[in-house]
């Protein structure tokens, strides 16, 4: 019997849900992974992604060493040429001249080494960071209505709601595990109402009871209407608006400027449909207002917030239980991030770039030398300065801005171009590629430190995995360079706890509740009390026994006269003018991959749920370029093209095609979709509009397709369309191309076939098929399906073969066929990926009576894990009584 070693309590590293997990070191070498039922943000919940990581954190794949212009190299040497080069350009070139663009998925302390290295001794505010992709425009509202970046709610208000409002938020499957509290407590409370604002119908949308498919930015006008609408009615909070804030007037002002007409067609929803929800809206006290990318990555973003901020001061619905606006934050530390100032306009612990008082503060408390005197470049003004020469040197940490970046092509241009890259990461990558310095740097499970959550919440992750090979901290690798740039006083850190330690005084430094980030409690914390910190909410002050749990439910905001800002916000165009590029392109997130698949890219579980890159097309546009379900589509921008699979449903509007953002060139061969996406950024945040992108698409036609399955990895495909992912025990990879090849050969020689052993073949020469399968002995090393149509393969079944045994002839004539000869042995697509159960089963057990996701779960097991998938059965449920109907 195996027995287990032992349990470290530690959080998740992706989203911002920030679930507690408990990660256990199996004799066998295996990591067990569950969820603290002891973590108030999941208690003991956990979705797909985290469920996978334990096999995300083997070795295959890593870079250990650190390389200087692609040869091995030792740490000193790196770090030395690091420290000189940064220091030259500085002095040569001033400190605007180098950069840093980091990343929300640094811990606490990373993010905090970096920041004062950058802004309080190099002397330069140009650190930014993908939360500018992610994050900035919810920053931008909250600053402006609050006078502080503050998410004034907890997790607890959407359980205890009566209205949770989703906009431009996916839950379902980017916040799965908020998503699958919100469903308990509906399920309690079936009374509470959930409204979904998403262009597309979602999974999330699927358990609303009101989807409002919004036309793409018509955002602020809906919001704008909704104030219009609360002045003329009785649901106002006089008294609130009254004693705590102040724009009110002038807010309403704007507002009534839209008439009804304009109010639909700037949102593409009908009158009545606009008097529901804001009926709804202006009854229900308890409302919680969250929202996400739809709403942050626009070049409206923080209007936007703004818009829907101004709608819970008007009713006061903010800070007490149940109410208030919520931003649902990405990474796993875009919170801490924003704690410690590790963006370019911001300065550290919630102080601001702009004020001189705020400036001295940091410069004597950091006895900085010289403290950036203004903000530094936003991730998109970055890179251009880094394309025509102004950055001579940049530092890129734990973010892969080729693939992440809008104009992804010309981002990878400019940091060709870039006299001195250093990227520090944990694998090879499309960005990694092109440094000349890289840095190891250690994983999840080996790194340690703190990260905060979308509710404030600062929860430990601890490494429980020795340190593999050369790899290092980030913070060790940015104290290292500071220390040889210079400043070794200043950069005095040891261990995470030091830094921690130091972050928590500079918050409480001079604040005597001036500032909301306040974690004055910890300024002492030593290593043992560090080790053995629980999740705690902030602000956590130095006196008394912590800080309120919710703000601004009494007001006490952070402006000057402690009142917030109504923002008397426009609705803006959202006509497009006729183009050549007459489609709306929307990016964003699939369930079981995490951004440029660097880590959810090596589990064949959660590659089984969406195999390849693909585009989302109504059928009425698939119709007009005469594309069908899995043909290919070129889509096209005036910045880049595309090939992807087109997936055509009635689940995406009419105009607007969506495309995941995470293929990249490891796993595709023309699908980094920020290649399509213009650089056009919000003009108070400078987020970029990653979801409204002008572009055409076009059937790619093809002369073949095929599938493959292979023990090993295949060698790089010279064929314009191919897809690889992880299968269980190997590969398997989707392509297509327009010449006809001798495919014996091509897939001896993509697939490692060993000479001497012969295919298994069928070749129909009339419909131009070919199946062929290499074994050795009983083992299947490769199989491949080429056909003129999209292969018709059961694919999940396929996959099994490369792990059975296949020493009966007759076993390896049905891998010819394409199927099992019981059909009931193929599953079909995977929809659970925690115990791979596939749509054919599902099917089947709805076939069989399981008219409900519970009954679906009791007699296949499906989404009775981590519950994931459970939008998904119930779609297929609805499906399956649909055709019943017929
Ligand atoms: N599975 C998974 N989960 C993740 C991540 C991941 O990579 N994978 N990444 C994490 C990170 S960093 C982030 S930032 C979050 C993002 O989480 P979400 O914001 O929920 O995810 P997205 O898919 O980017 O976009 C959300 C929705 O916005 C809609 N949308 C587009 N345009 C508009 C519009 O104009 N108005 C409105 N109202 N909606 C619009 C899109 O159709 C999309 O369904 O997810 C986090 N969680
Ligand atoms: N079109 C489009 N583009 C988008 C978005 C979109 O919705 N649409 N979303 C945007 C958003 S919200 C985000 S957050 C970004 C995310 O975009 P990125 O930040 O570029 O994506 P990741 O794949 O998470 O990159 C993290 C990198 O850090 C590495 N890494 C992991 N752990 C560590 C570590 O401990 N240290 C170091 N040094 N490296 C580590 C990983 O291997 C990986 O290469 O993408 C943005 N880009
Ligand atoms: S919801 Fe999933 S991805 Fe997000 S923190 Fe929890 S387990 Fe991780
Ligand atoms: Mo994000």
């Amino acid at each position: 019997m195996q027995t287990a070693t032992a349990t470290t309590r530690t959080t998740c590293p992706y989203c911002g849900v920030g679930c507690g997990v408990l990660a256990t070191r199996e004799e066998s070498g295996a990591i067990g992974i569950k969820g603290d039922p002891l973590h108030p943000a999941n208690f003991g919940r956990l979705c797909s992604k985290g469920s996978a990581l334990g096999e995300t954190v083997d070795l295959e794949g890593r870079l250990l060493q650190p390389k200087m212009f692609g040869e091995e190299a030792g740490w000193d040497e790196a770090l030395g040429l690091v420290a000189s080069r940064f220091s030259d350009a500085v002095r040569q070139h001033g400190p605007d001249s180098v950069a840093f663009y980091v990343s929300g998925q640094f811990l606490t302390e990373d993010y905090y080494v970096a920041n004062k290295l950058m802004k309080g001794f190099i002397g330069s505010a140009n650190i930014d960071t993908n939360s500018r992709l992610c994050m900035s425009s919810s920053v931008a509202g909250h600053v402006r209505a609050f006078g502080s970046d503050t998410v004034p709610g907890t997790y607890e208000d959407l359980e205890l709601a009566d209205l949770v409002i989703l906009t431009g938020s996916n839950l379902a499957w980017c916040h799965p595990v908020l998503y699958q509290r919100l469903i308990a407590a509906k399920t309690e409370r079936p009374e509470m109402k959930i409204v979904v604002i998403d262009p597309r119908r979602t999974m999330t949308a699927d358990i609303a009871d009101m989807h409002l498919a919004i036309r793409p930015d018509g955002d602020v006008a809906l919001f704008l209407g909704l104030l219009g609408f609360l002045a003329d009615s009785a649901n106002l909070d006089h008294d609130y608006i009254e004693r705590h804030t102040s724009g009110f007037a002038m807010a309403v002002a704007a507002a009534r400027q839209l008439s009804i007409d304009e109010l639909t067609r700037k949102t593409g929803l009908d009158a009545q449909q606009l008097e529901a929800f804001y009926t709804l809206f202006v009854a229900t006290q308890k409302t919680v207002t969250c929202y996400s990318q739809g709403v942050n990555q626009s070049s409206s973003g923080t209007d936007k917030v703004n818009a829907i901020i101004n709608c819970h001061l008007a009713t006061g619905r903010i800070g007490k239980p149940g109410m208030g606006p919520f931003s649902l934050t990405g990474q796993p530390n875009a919170m801490g991030g924003r704690e410690v100032g590790g963006l370019a306009n911001m300065l550290a612990a919630h102080m601001s770039i702009a004020s001189d008082e705020d400036k001295d503060r940091v410069a004597r408390f950091w006895g900085a030398p010289r403290i950036a005197s203004k903000p530094g470049l936003k991730a998109v003004d970055l890179f251009q300065a880094v394309a025509d020469g102004r950055i001579k040197a940049i530092w890129i940490m734990a973010t892969n801005p080729v693939v992440s970046m809008p104009d992804a092509d010309a981002v990878k241009a400019a940091i060709k171009a870039c006299p001195f890259v250093v990227v520090s990461d944990v694998t090879q990558t499309d960005t990694s590629r092109h440094a000349h310095v890289f840095l190891p740097s250690l994983g999840w499970g080996e790194k340690s430190g703190t990260v905060t959550n979308s509710e404030r919440r600062i929860s430990r992750q601890r490494s429980f995995l020795s340190i593999p090979g050369q790899a290092r901290a980030d913070w060790w690798q940015l104290t290292e360079v500071g220390r040889r740039m210079g400043f070794e006083a200043a950069f005095p850190y040891n261990s995470p706890d030091e830094i921690f330690a130091e972050h928590a005084a500079l918050s409480a430094f001079e604040n005597d509740g001036t500032r909301d980030f306040d974690i004055g409690a910890f300024a002492q914390i030593d290593g043992q009390a560090y080790d053995a910190l629980s999740p705690v909410q902030w602000p956590q002050p130095q006196s008394g026994s912590g800080g309120a749990e919710r703000f601004f439910g009494n007001g006490g905001f952070y402006h000057a006269d402690r009142k917030a800002r109504f923002i008397a916000v426009e609705a803006g165009n959202v006509e497009r003018p006729a183009s050549a590029f007459p489609l709306v392109l929307n990016t964003g997130r699939i369930r079981d991959q995490w951004h440029t698949m660097t880590r959810t890219g090596k589990s064949a579980r959660l590659a089984a749920h969406i195999a390849e890159p693909f585009a989302e097309i109504h059928p009425f546009d698939a119709k007009a370029i005469g594309v069908e379900s899995a043909d290919l589509v070129e889509l096209e921008s005036p910045y880049g093209k595309v090939i992807v699979r087109a997936s055509v449903t009635d689940r995406q509007a009419k105009g607007n095609i969506f495309v995941p953002m995470h293929w990249n060139d490891n796993f595709a061969a023309r699908a980094r979709i920020d290649s399509l996406v213009a650089p056009l950024v919000d003009p108070f945040s400078g987020q970029p509009a990653l979801k409204s992108s002008a572009i055409a698409a076009r059937k790619f036609a093809v002369a073949h397709y095929g599938f493959a399955v292979s023990l090993a990895k295949p060698e790089s495909i010279d064929l314009p369309y191919w897809a690889l992912a992880k299968a269980q025990g190997g590969w398997r990879v989707e392509f297509a191309g327009k010449d006809d090849a001798d495919w014996t050969e091509w897939g001896r020689a993509k697939f490692g076939i060993p000479a001497g052993i012969e295919p298994l073949g069928y070749h129909d020469g009339q419909s131009g098929d070919y199946r062929l399968a290499f074994f050795d002995e009983g083992k299947l090393l490769a199989a491949l399906f080429i056909a003129r149509k999209p292969v018709a393969v059961a694919r999940s079944w396929m996959i099994e073969q490369l792990s059975c045994d296949h020493a009966d002839l007759s076993k390896r004539f049905s891998i010819i066929a394409g199927r099992p000869g019981d059909r009931s042995a193929d599953r079909g697509a995977i929809v659970c990926s925690c115990f791979s159960v596939g749509l054919n089963q599902i099917v089947a057990a709805v076939r069989s009576g399981c008219g409900s996701v519970e009954a679906v779960g009791a007699t296949t097991n499906a989404g009775t894990n981590c519950g994931s998938c459970r939008a998904e059965i119930r779609g297929i449920i609805d499906g399956c009584n649909a055709v019943a109907a017929e």
